[in-house]
């Protein structure tokens, strides 16, 4: 700012009106709203964004509500777009219900990227549909990781018997997409297995644990579960545990919270598919930032995955990927 300021006075004595504006002169704001605030893939995200945040001069604001539920998530996408910041990054919690009120930042004028979880179909600037104004879409292939979960407990069950997907609840593009491709890769790779229905715990992993119990009450030669995100896993873990089934019923996680580390040092968790979610907010403050200085971004952007289990758990190579708590 000095150096800028002392350039402007040389100019100025020199006759010549204006700088060009440049980019690092401008702090820019930039809001990331997650899916809640207290789940170790949000924390994590979080650490990403402000590493990149910090590296560009950017000054982030981390602000949600404290439960995965559009009733709550709204209000605090109002609140952010009062305070008008220069970009929105957001997990939107419902695929239909967050439309209309991030339409309202767009209108406002200010940039939407969404992150980890998408609108609509989830296809942005193509100039269809009513939920396509977002600049990009950046996350994990949801749809992939749900199949590379499937492949996981087939192999831990040696590819047969009776499984199911403990998951959230519908209407969420990620654990939709999860439970999409875990169902086709167990129909199109293993007919020996049978699907049970799902079971939807609300993002409440004591539910998922009670669940857990109800099944293998109904099911006593259930093989193995599939907890389709990080509450999801560990109540399903929970529940194998408290029915005395450690190891007989397996469990594949999604998501890679300490706890389920922890489970699969055990024997508790047979595996679990860890995203990459500062990756994921790394990359949406960069995006922002790209975008406020007038470069163009990609319209998706796809991070990664690293599945975990107890032969590389202590690799310092794998074990950066567990999230922070
Ligand atoms: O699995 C993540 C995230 O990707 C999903 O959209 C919601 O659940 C988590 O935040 C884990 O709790």
């Amino acid at each position: 700012l000095l150096k800028t300021a002392a350039a402007l006075a040389i100019l100025a004595s020199t006759g010549v009106a204006s700088l060009p504006a440049h980019a690092q002169d401008k702090k820019y704001t930039v809001a990331l709203i997650p899916g809640l605030t207290t789940d170790a893939f949000y924390i994590t995200m979080r650490k990403g964004a402000q590493a990149a945040a910090d590296a560009l001069g950017v000054e982030l604001v981390f602000q949600g509500g404290p439960e995965f539920n559009p009733v709550v998530q709204v209000p605090v996408l109002d609140a952010i777009i009062a305070r008008k910041p220069d970009a929105i990054l957001i997990a939107p919690t419902d695929t239909t219900q967050l439309v209309e009120p991030l339409r309202k930042a767009q209108d406002a004028g200010i940039p939407v990227i969404t992150v980890d979880t998408f609108i609509g179909e989830g296809k942005y600037q193509t100039g269809s549909g009513d939920a396509d104004f977002p600049l990009s879409y950046i996350a994990s292939d949801n749809v992939m990781g749900g199949r590379m979960a499937a492949r996981a407990l087939a192999k831990a069950i040696g590819e047969e018997g009776k499984v199911y997907v403990s998951n959230v609840k519908p209407g969420i593009s990620t654990t939709d997409q999860r439970e999409e491709g875990f169902k086709a890769a167990m129909a199109e790779e293993f007919p020996k297995i049978t699907v049970l229905d799902t079971q939807f715990n609300e993002n409440d992993a004591n539910k998922a644990a009670s669940q857990l119990q109800a099944v293998y009450a109904r099911n006593s030669d259930l093989k193995g579960v599939f907890g389709a995100n990080l509450f999801s896993a560990l109540g399903a873990g929970n529940g194998v545990q408290q029915a005395g089934q450690t190891g007989n019923i397996k469990v594949i996680a999604f998501d890679a919270p300490t706890s389920i580390v922890a489970n699969i040092k055990d024997g508790l968790v047979d595996a679990a598919i860890a995203q990459h979610p500062a990756e994921i907010g790394y990359y949406g403050v960069v995006s922002a930032f790209a975008h406020l200085s007038g470069q163009s971004i990609p319209v998706s952007i796809g991070t990664g995955f690293t599945i975990i289990d107890k032969s590389n758990v202590d690799d310092p190579n794998v074990a950066k990927y567990v999230y922070s708590d």
